[in-house]
């Protein structure tokens, strides 16, 4: 009986205990549900559409695109970016697309800058926007990898303090970091706090072009107000990062996607078989320390044109919903001319199937 007495009263503070904690979730539920309740962005219906501009440019080795907003009206703008390898000394070339609609057109074009991209056998180029010295304007990195026999580097300068035209009030000098392979097709970098410090890192990498393909990259902690960093680490060859063997440059973007403080990263790289190419996307987060977690295989969109010498990508709100979309972008070689190919795909999103962040196409 008093067994009985006991196990009654256990069930009852048990029963109590759960309608308790059912309570406590109808709360929760309901202030959810608050939050749920605020008007969700409108999405409307966008077809991808496929931006074609002019690259200015005769033998392209790397591009890029970096999105900002220069003229300082909170419209996205697009700053595109060629290398030019010519026998010779090579050349950055690159321009400002101001207000891009949402689709990602502009709706005016500056003229084209250019300046030496201190290397003469390229392989790659990589454009990053960010407030290095931390006065309140953007400061412009601009990437070439140079790709001789023998021990390649990674070669920018920093543009400080761009104006609304994207012409910076200084260059600073060639800063050289030794290359993470020897024989590289293609290079990227990306500006953002990887160590949460407030100071300003910096992505440099290459692909390593062999049979099995992979990602090699450093890490050029923050930045000094001169654009080098006194603390580079080496991370190497990193497995797991192959997207093909016929990779033609590479692109990287960073951006906190869940708001935990660490650093999502999109390596794209553009895969360039003979006909129609293909753009291969890994994700992954960089944790900060600057280690690789989370790494999915590649995903596969659809590629621009047959022949890419050049790769981009960026992340903004292109289209004001709230949301950060993404810019896949091919530097397209023709007999004729090479163009700027590009497209965006909307509201970035974790899928928990594949493991991977990925855009939406309506
Ligand atoms: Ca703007
Ligand atoms: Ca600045
Ligand atoms: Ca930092
Ligand atoms: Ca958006």
């Amino acid at each position: 009986m008093k067994k009985t007495i006991i196990l009654y009263c256990v069930c009852c503070i048990a029963a109590l205990y759960l309608t308790a904690c059912k309570k406590e979730a109808q709360l929760t539920t309901a202030s959810a549900d608050k939050t749920a309740d605020k008007p969700a962005p409108a999405r409307k219906p966008k077809a991808k559409v496929i931006n074609t501009l002019n690259a200015f440019g005769w033998i392209i080795e790397g591009g890029d695109v970096a999105a900002t907003d220069l003229n300082g009206n909170g419209i996205p703008d697009l700053i595109y970016l060629i290398n030019d390898a010519p026998a010779g000394p090579n050349y950055f070339r690159y321009y400002v697309g101001w207000d891009v609609s949402e689709t990602g057109y502009p709706s005016s074009v500056t003229g084209i800058k250019q300046i030496a991209s201190n290397s003469s056998i390229s392989e790659g180029a990589g454009i990053a926007v960010g407030d290095i010295d931390k006065n309140g304007i953007p400061d412009l990195v601009l990437l070439a990898y140079d790709a001789p026999d023998g021990p390649n580097n990674f070669v920018y300068i920093v543009g400080f303090n761009l104006n609304a035209n994207g012409d910076p009030a200084y260059w600073s000098s060639p800063i050289t970091v030794f290359g993470t392979n020897y024989v590289a097709q293609g290079a990227a970098a990306s500006l953002a706090d990887i160590d949460a410090n407030g100071t300003l890192d910096l992505l440099l990498s290459s692909y390593h072009f062999d049979v099995e393909g992979k990602f090699t990259y450093k890490i050029a902690f923050n930045l000094n107000s001169a654009g080098f960093s006194t603390n580079i680490k080496d991370y190497g060859v990193h497995a797991g990062t192959y997207l093909g063997h016929i990779i033609q440059d590479i692109g990287t973007a960073l951006a906190d996607l869940n708001g935990d403080g660490k650093q999502e990263l999109f390596i794209v790289g553009n895969d360039n078989p003979p006909g129609q190419n293909s753009f291969r996307v890994i994700t992954a987060t960089v944790t900060p320390t600057g280690e690789l977690e989370k790494v999915s295989g590649f995903k596969q969109y659809e590629g621009l044109g047959e022949s890419g010498q050049g790769t981009g990508v960026t992340i903004a709100d292109f289209d004001r919903d709230g949301t950060r979309d993404i810019l896949f972008l091919s530097v397209t070689d023709t007999p004729a001319e090479d163009y700027y190919k590009y497209y965006i795909g909307y509201s970035i999103t974790w899928n928990p199937r594949s493991k991977t962040w990925e855009p939406f196409f309506d």
